[in-house]
């Protein structure tokens, strides 16, 4: 009977320091189990949507790269039809797409890894570099045959079409972000872990007690996160009426900006077409409805046929026989018929 307390300390003790080790490792390894839970939770490229074949695809392993190639390191690839859930991966490809640079992709989510702990980043040459914008100009300069340096446009043009990407990248950008990830999260992160066609029509399949769980902490996470950047950057000190209203102006300025123009500086696309196709694209076609979506189909049908003729221009070879989202509900109400034609323009 005298040994039965002692197994009792014993094992008290050994699930003492087992509990001991457990929190050390997880909290010394923090960073890479929050990569690790994210790369879990957030979504992955729905298999379905993507196209047969992605040429330029590689991955991530593969650790062979190729001198004078960039390699684009993006989160999604082809998310409901469209080309990529991360409005910054589809302006910086779009941009690579405009270009005859040659590049391939690498799908991860693992912020630690990005130069500037956001998506996308490039690899190119043996360095890794962040920032759609910097990387842009970097490639004009490192390609300066690239075909897309602007060089079509006059001075003021460029100031013009600078301050349309300004506007679009650095304001309507944070009004899209709270709606996708403060207002709506826990629908974008359904719509995102479930983003198929087929679940516009159809609830999303109930969660697991422990996906149920996971959801709840990155939701709240994310939310926080997300207040604290809009406070920071400014846009969070309105109210909610307020943001909206000053998404609706940016939305508005580059309608009429771009009239029946085919792309934002006349017929010839530049790289200002790129950042707006990649942001509006996670406007009008993610499965996340918000005031400014409602505007835009509203008040700036332009828009929509804008980026139809974008993406048809584009990304004819990946994206034309995939199914693809227009606007949900308010689209159907609207009538709007599922771009699988060309000729719109
Ligand atoms: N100014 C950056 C913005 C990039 C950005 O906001 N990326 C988002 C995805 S589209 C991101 O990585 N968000 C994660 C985070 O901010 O923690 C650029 O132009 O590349």
């Amino acid at each position: 009977m005298g040994f039965v307390p002692e197994v009792g300390v014993t094992s008290t003790v050994a699930v003492t320091a087992a509990i001991a080790l457990f929190a050390t490792t997880l909290t010394l390894n923090w960073p890479r189990v929050r990569a690790a839970l994210l790369e879990l939770a957030l979504p992955k490229p729905n298999s379905s949507l993507l196209p047969a074949s992605q040429p330029l695809d590689v991955p991530a392993t593969d650790e062979v790269r190729e001198p004078g190639v960039v390699y684009l390191h993006t989160p999604y690839l082809r998310s409901w039809g469209f080309p990529n859930a991360s409005p910054f991966s589809t302006k910086l490809e779009t941009f690579l797409r405009m270009t005859n640079i040659k590049y391939r992709t690498i799908r991860g989510f693992n912020l630690n890894s990005a130069p500037k702990k956001k998506y996308p980043f490039i690899e190119l040459d043996g360095a890794r570099i962040g920032d759609s914008d910097l990387i842009i100009q970097l490639l004009v300069a490192r390609f300066p045959l690239c075909g897309c340096s602007d060089s079509h446009l006059s001075p003021s043009e460029k100031a013009t079409a600078f301050a349309f990407d300004r506007m679009i990248c650095e304001s309507f950008n944070f009004v899209t972000g709270y709606s996708r990830n403060y207002e709506n999260f826990d629908y974008t992160l359904a719509a995102y872990t479930y983003g198929d066609v087929a679940s516009l029509a159809t609830p999303p399949p109930p969660r697991t007690l422990l996906q149920s769980l996971f959801a709840a902490i990155i939701t709240r996470t994310i939310k926080k996160r997300t207040f604290a950047k809009l406070q920071a950057q400014g846009l969070g000190v309105h109210s909610r009426d307020e943001i909206y209203a000053i998404g609706n102006r940016c939305l508005q300025a580059v309608s009429d900006f771009l009239g029946d123009k085919e792309f934002l500086m006349g017929s010839t696309p530049s790289q200002v077409d790129a950042s707006i196709f990649g942001i509006l694209t996670s406007t009008l076609w993610i499965p996340v409805e918000f005031p400014c979506k409602t505007y835009a189909y509203e008040n700036c049908p332009n828009l929509h046929k804008y980026l139809i003729r974008m993406r048809d221009r584009f990304y004819k070879d990946t994206l034309a026989d995939t199914p693809w989202y227009v606007g949900g509900a308010l689209a159907a109400k609207m009538e709007l018929e599922p771009a699988t034609t060309t000729d719109e323009k």
